[in-house]
């Protein structure tokens, strides 16, 4: 019987075009949902930027690190208010032979920068005058958020760099200051939150920015709404 073979033929190719619509839908609707922020971590060699970020993505203090050739990237999916992000943290070479070429790829559609120096070491911090300026000099928007981060206060006998005067510096260049240390454990969430406060401003300005853009083209409710109250972990 020739015709409930080929109607039951057409249901089944409809239903597949069917499954693989929806599978499309909802693969596209899950890359949708899955932004991923890139965020640069900055600063002179040594101040301990990879193991900051070891920190934060994998949740240990590395052994051993060797100085970073051009860079590392390391993620960690996040939750900020019902939603997964990406957080991409890109974890650059602080001696100037191991990123001249790698440069103009560090600051390319960056979301977010944290500028790191060592708490025992001065001259670290007098540096970062001139991060702040090769970053300025590569054209990131005022509207990029920046922080700035004190790392190894687990040396308390060491420090240099008094927290007043790093706490100056931040509010002068408009940046929060997180004093921390990637070795001490008892410092983690102290680590996870330089990260997370930076996601969490990043998801709502990102939010305000979808939601322009979709009134400006007439599209409908593809954004995430910021209103109400928040759950977020900052
Ligand atoms: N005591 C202490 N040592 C740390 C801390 N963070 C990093 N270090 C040590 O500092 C040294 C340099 O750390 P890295 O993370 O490799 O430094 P970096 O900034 O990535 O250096 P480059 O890759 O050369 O730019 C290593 O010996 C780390 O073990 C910390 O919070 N406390
Ligand atoms: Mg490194």
């Amino acid at each position: 019987m020739d015709f409930p073979r080929r109607s039951s033929g057409s249901r089944s190719r409809a239903s597949t075009a069917q499954d693989t619509a929806s599978t499309l839908s909802s693969s596209l609707e899950l890359s949708i949902q899955t932004r991923i922020f890139k965020i640069i971590v900055i600063g002179d060699s040594n101040v301990g930027k990879t193991c900051l970020t070891f920190r934060f993505t994998g949740g240990n203090f590395p052994d051993k690190t060797e100085a970073t050739i051009g860079v590392d990237f390391r993620e960690k999916a996040v939750e900020i208010e019902g939603e997964t992000i990406k957080v991409q943290v890109w974890d650059t070479a602080g001696q100037e032979r191991f990123r001249k070429s790698m440069v103009e790829h560090y600051y390319r559609n960056v979301h977010a920068v944290v500028f790191v120096y060592d708490v025992t070491k001065m001259a670290s911090f007098r540096n970062l005058q001139t991060w702040i300026e090769e970053c300025n000099g590569h054209r990131v928007s005022a509207s990029v958020p920046r922080v700035l981060v004190g790392n190894k206060c687990d040396l308390i006998d060491q420090i240099q760099v008094p927290s007043n005067m790093a706490l100056k510096f931040a509010d002068s260049h408009n940046m929060l200051l997180f004093e921390t240390s990637a070795k001490d454990p008892k410092e983690s969430q102290n680590v996870d939150s330089i990260f997370m406060s930076l996601a969490c401003r990043l998801k709502t300005q990102k939010s305000l920015l979808y939601r322009d853009v979709d009134r400006e083209e007439g599209r409908v409710e593809l954004t995430q709404q910021t209103e109400g109250k928040s759950n977020c972990p900052c």
